[in-house]
């Protein structure tokens, strides 16, 4: 039977990021992926690319999570955007019901098109409801940020000690991405599961943010952990993906380039 994986996350419908990217990284991995729909987000083409969101009604949630996880049997999941505080509370209970031996959160904390208020009511909600229920988190620089409760994170010693508070704090296996915010010729990335401290490092490709690399990385573990890997293993191969998937980016109308996983392991 093949593994399976299950994402939580928002649809972003040109293909670049949200569960989209999630199912492709989980079925170019080898693994049979599910997903539970929790927001709608539309770029707006008619106002700098902002994002149009619509939260899905939280019962609509339930079910689609029953549905998912009434039909396979899932031991790993994936949660992405969430998006607002009632939809943090109806994840949160139906991930208690549940018992996943792995749940990879990506904190995506803010999005664009969001009021600034209720994002700080979302990260709040994802700090005390989710993290908790979370066994490895994904957090990028500025989530990191967030997180650590740090002020500076510039370079690699201050990524790692970071990812030793989110450790520490939350008792999640870390794996903080540095990206192409920290100065260096390499994006780096820390892994921390409270032993061992491993810096993973590929050749930047450009400096600018491509869309959807974040959430191929947080569903490359999700699938790697699926099949069975080890939570190193799954953050080496990863990363993998991700230099893969920037390598391989496709181009489009909009001002950013979006992360194409197809290429990888052919
Ligand atoms: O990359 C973060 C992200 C996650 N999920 C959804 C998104 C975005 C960014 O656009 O739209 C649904």
């Amino acid at each position: 039977m093949t593994h399976v994986a299950l994402t939580i996350a928002g649809s972003e419908a040109t293909g670049g990021a949200g569960a989209q990217t999630d199912i492709k990284t989980f079925h170019q991995l080898g693994t049979f992926g599910t997903a539970a729909l929790t927001c709608i987000v539309s770029f707006d083409p008619a106002n700098d690319w902002g994002h149009r969101f619509v939260p899905v009604d939280p019962q609509v949630i339930r079910d689609q999570i029953e549905a998912s996880t009434a039909v396979h049997d899932v031991d790993t999941v994936k949660i992405g955007m969430l998006g607002t505080p009632a939809t943090i509370e109806t994840v949160a209970a139906s991930l208690a019901e549940r018992s996943f031996a792995n749940v990879v959160l990506d904190p995506v904390l803010i999005c664009k098109g969001q009021e600034p208020g209720a994002a700080l009511d979302t990260d709040n909600a994802l700090k005390e409801q989710i993290l908790p229920l979370a066994t490895y988190v994904t957090p990028n620089h500025f989530e990191t940020l967030a997180l650590s409760g740090m002020e500076e994170i510039t370079t690699v010693e201050q990524l790692t000690e970071a990812a030793r508070r989110i450790h520490d704090r939350y008792d999640v296996i870390v794996l903080a991405k540095g990206g192409v915010v920290l100065d260096g010729e390499d994006a780096v990335d820390v892994f921390y599961d409270g032993e061992q401290v491993v810096e993973l490092r590929a050749p930047k490709i450009g400096e600018e943010r491509v869309s959807g690399a974040g959430c191929t990385l947080a569903a490359a573990v999700t699938a790697e952990l699926a099949k069975g890997a080890t939570p190193l293993e799954a953050a080496r191969a990863a990363k993998d993906v991700v230099t893969s998937s920037i390598e391989h980016r496709q181009g489009g109308h909009a001002p950013f380039e979006a992360v194409y996983q197809g290429a990888y392991g052919r």
